[in-house]
């Protein structure tokens, strides 16, 4: 059996029963061994839409980065998540932050997720939950004071 490895996967909804749908979607995915605060953030991308509730989660897990992506695909067909306007409301958006140490670039998936370190509904609870990755070399390009979108740590999920 193949060494768990660190991911961070980030989690976003903004239709529905926000904090109940990250609540499933965490209780969904075995691997999880913590989770960040729950942020209350402002829409980034364009579209004029209702604030989202975003969290991040660390896993340990022996998943690929390929099947990390499928899981994320099926926690959001879970939670009825239909494609339908590019940066618009979602029941639930799941992203593959980081891979242990790696740096993946795939047709259909690259980690670190390539806009990560320009949004603070990203790196706000990522950095909650791991402080020390502001050093990591995975990480540079990140500047708290050009990162956008404002955030509001409103307490445990
Ligand atoms: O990329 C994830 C979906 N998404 C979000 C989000 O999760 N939170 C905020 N605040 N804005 C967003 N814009 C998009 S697209």
């Amino acid at each position: 059996m193949a060494k768990p490895v660190q991911a961070f996967l980030g989690l976003g909804s903004n239709l529905g029963d926000r904090r109940a749908t990250l609540i499933e979607a965490v209780g969904e995915v075995y691997e999880v061994v913590a989770v960040s605060p729950l942020y209350e953030t402002e829409p980034v991308g364009g579209v004029e839409q209702d604030a989202f509730y975003n969290i991040v989660v660390e896993l340990e897990t022996t998943r690929t980065p390929l099947e990390l992506l499928d899981l994320c695909h099926e926690l959001e067909q879970a939670q009825g998540r239909v494609r339908d306007v590019r940066w618009g409301p979602r029941t639930l958006d799941v992203d593959v932050l980081l891979y242990a140490d790696q740096r993946v670039d795939e047709p259909n998936l690259t980690v670190p997720h390539p806009r990560m370190v320009e949004r603070n509904f990203v790196m706000a609870p990522l950095l909650d939950l791991a402080p020390g990755l502001i050093d990591s070399p995975l990480l540079v390009g990140y500047d708290p004071e050009t990162a956008v979108g404002t955030v509001a740590n409103i307490g445990p999920l």
